[in-house]
């Protein structure tokens, strides 16, 4: 049986979640524990040589990078389809990809971790302790390195952030407008939207949506469709989004809209 090495809160094992549950695929469950950092084991690094999540096994082989994952499911799993048959509308859709890895996947975790209290459990730890962690990781020690652990990011670190996001969501607008909706790349749901439905999830979420809200509505309308998917309802799983881990810090749709409006101002000024 398919199994999956994941976290609740990761927004790279939501979209493949999405995508197993789209599939109805049984698949079991083996969440690690971020703040135990069992994802920096031996045995996981054995698995993964990247040190993060998710990781696919089957057939007692490990796939990981989510997107490989993707593609992997779908060449595999061929009942139901998930790339547009047309090969040019495939080939827009795997640019989509390439570009939601590059731009606003590492992007959301800079709000994540300032807003979403993902920076909490490193705040509690002693430099001594975090920077043997930030050692650890074998592809990430610049993320951990560019923001201080008692203070996080600078709010043009942040702010940096927003610009990419803002990017994306333009994007995604002109690739409704240009398919005719009601999904990324037309009439079917397909990889492109799980790619970067739990990124637009996470910011709304975090009450960062006033990023589209008012400039792109039709961002609005495509989350609300995906998040009313059964599929959808199923990958987030409890502690999925980070309302529900940190009630007290993220307060959901608008509840930073002050700070969204800060960098709006900042930008006409
Ligand atoms: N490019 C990777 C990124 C995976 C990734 O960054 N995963 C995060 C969770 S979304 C993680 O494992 N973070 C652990 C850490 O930062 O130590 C993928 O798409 O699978």
């Amino acid at each position: 049986m398919l199994s999956l090495y994941h976290f609740p809160q990761s927004t790279c094992s939501i979209k493949v979640r999405l995508l197993l549950e789209e599939k109805k695929l049984e698949w079991q469950s083996n969440q690690l524990i971020s703040s135990e950092h069992h994802h920096l084991s031996d045995w996981y690094l054995k698995l993964n040589p990247n040190g993060v999540v998710p990781t696919l096994i089957d057939d007692d082989l490990p796939i990981f990078e989510s997107t490989s994952i993707l593609e992997y499911i779908e060449d595999k799993y061929t009942e139901t389809n998930f790339r547009p048959a047309n090969l040019f509308l495939r080939s827009q859709m795997r640019a989509f990809l390439v570009f939601v890895d590059v731009w606003p996947t590492p992007a959301v975790r800079t709000p994540s971790f300032q807003f979403g209290g993902l920076l909490k459990k490193f705040t509690a730890m002693s430099d001594e302790k975090f920077s043997s962690l930030v050692k650890k990781r074998p592809l990430k020690a610049e993320f951990y390195n560019s923001f201080d652990k008692n203070k996080g990011f600078s709010d043009s670190q942040i702010f940096s952030s927003f610009d990419v996001i803002v990017r994306t969501v333009k994007r995604m607008d002109e690739m409704l407008q240009k398919f005719g909706g009601p999904w990324l790349l037309g009439e079917d749901y397909c990889l492109a939207d799980m790619a970067v439905l739990p990124l637009i999830d996470r910011m709304q979420d975090l009450g960062l949506d006033g990023l589209w809200v008012n400039t792109y509505p039709s961002i609005s309308d495509w989350l609300f469709r995906a998040q009313q998917r059964p599929a959808t309802a199923k990958s987030f799983i409890k502690g999925s989004r980070l309302s529900e881990q940190f009630p007290d810090l993220v307060g959901g749709p608008g509840a930073l809209c002050n700070y969204t409006d800060a960098y709006f101002k900042n930008k006409s000024a």
